[in-house]
Order: structure tokens, then sequence, then C-alpha cells
């Protein structure tokens, strides 16, 4: 399998830390499209989307959207990537929907503050900030449902909460969340999310 990705993608980073920690790393070939110009031409030659992250599997075909790319890592794994147990699993999905609203919505508003000042939003900017404030609150809520688990809640977690941190540091999003503060820098001793830390 091959995994395109680039740098600080947030949705790329998802499926590169649970390629990790699924124990999958021997089997797939990340690829860095590092320059724009490169990652276009590759991406558009297998299909329409051109985005990251995208998986090339064994058997040709080419796999979109993170969500879809995490479902079928999974698989390929065994099923590392959510618990067996059904309540387990269902809190697991729980956490990966909170994680992935709050990364799309700190995206959009990453895009939204970097056009023309003219061009911007200020209501879809606020909208946003207010979206990922009640995400943060609500992962700070649900810890003690998936802390010291290691899934794609979680994994999606330090995701979108990387991204924060690079992208809108001014959310301050430690700032009153004590217990999400500290899970993190925990999550970030494995080496899975060590590897993959955006930098900036
Ligand atoms: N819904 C997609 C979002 C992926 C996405 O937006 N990736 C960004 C990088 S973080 C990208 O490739 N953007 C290129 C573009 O918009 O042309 C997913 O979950 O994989």
């Amino acid at each position: 399998m091959k995994l395109f990705f680039s740098g600080n993608s947030p949705y790329a980073r998802r499926p590169r830390m649970a390629i990790r920690e699924a124990g999958l790393a021997g089997k797939v070939e990340e690829v860095n499209l590092a320059d724009p110009k490169e990652r276009l031409t590759t991406l558009l030659q297998n299909g329409p989307g051109a985005k990251v992250p995208a998986l090339l599997t064994d058997d040709g075909n080419f796999l979109i959207e993170s969500l879809i790319i995490a479902r079928y890592l999974d698989e390929a794994s065994g099923g590392k990537l959510y618990p067996k147990d059904k309540k387990e699993r269902e809190v697991a999905l729980q956490v990966e929907g909170v994680a992935s609203l709050l990364m799309d919505s700190l995206f959009h508003r990453s895009h939204e503050k970097r056009r023309d000042a003219g061009e911007q939003s200020p209501g879809e900017i606020k909208k946003e900030a207010e979206r990922a404030k009640r995400a943060y609150d609500e992962l700070e809520k649900l810890l003690p449902k998936y802390d010291g688990k290691v899934h794609m809640g979680s994994i999606t977690t330090v995701a979108s909460l990387g991204y924060a941190d690079w992208r809108h540091a001014d959310d301050d999003w430690r700032n009153g969340r004590p217990k999400l503060a500290a899970w993190f820098e925990k999550m970030m001793q494995r080496p899975a999310m060590a590897e993959t830390k955006p930098i900036f």
C-alpha cells in the first residue's frame, strides 16, 4: 500500500498515526507530496479530489477521505483501530465524531482567516470559533470514557488538537481543560504521535 500525504495536514496525520499504532508501518509506504505541483499531478492522475490523504491499495484501488482510509486500515490490521467490545466501540465512534467535527471546523476557519480581508466572513469565523470551543469542551467532558485508550477516536483527537496548536494557538484550548491538556501531553509521548507531529 502507498499513503500519499503532505507535511502538516491534520487529515493525513490521522491515517499516519493509525498506520503506526496498528502495526502496519512495514506494509505501507508513505509518500510525502511536499511540492504542490507534483502533489496536484500525482493526485489528479488517480482521482478527482486532489487532496491528501489518499491511499493506493495493493490491488490498485485509490481510496480518498481520511475516514474511509481509517476504515480500510482497520480492516487491513484485523481490527486494531477500534475496540472489539461493543460499548467501547461506540465510545470510540462518539469521540471520533467530535474530533472530526473539530478538525473540519478548525480547517474551515483557518482557510477563512487566510483569505484576503475583503473576502473574509467575520460571521463564519465567529461561528466556527464557537463550534470549536464547544468541541474542545466536549472532548474534555468525554475524556474519562477514552482516557488510556488508543483508537480512531483518540487518534483523531490528537490530530485535531495538534492542528489547533499550529493554526489556532489563540484558542488556547488547554486553558480551563486541564485533563485534556495532560492527556494530550501523555499521548504525545507515543512514537506514532511524536513522529507525525506538525512542524511549525
Ligand atoms: N475530507 C477530507 C479533507 C482532506 C483535505 O482537505 N486535505 C487538505 C490538506 S489538509 C488538502 O489536500 N487540500 C488541498 C486542496 O484543497 O486542494 C479528508 O477527510 O480526507
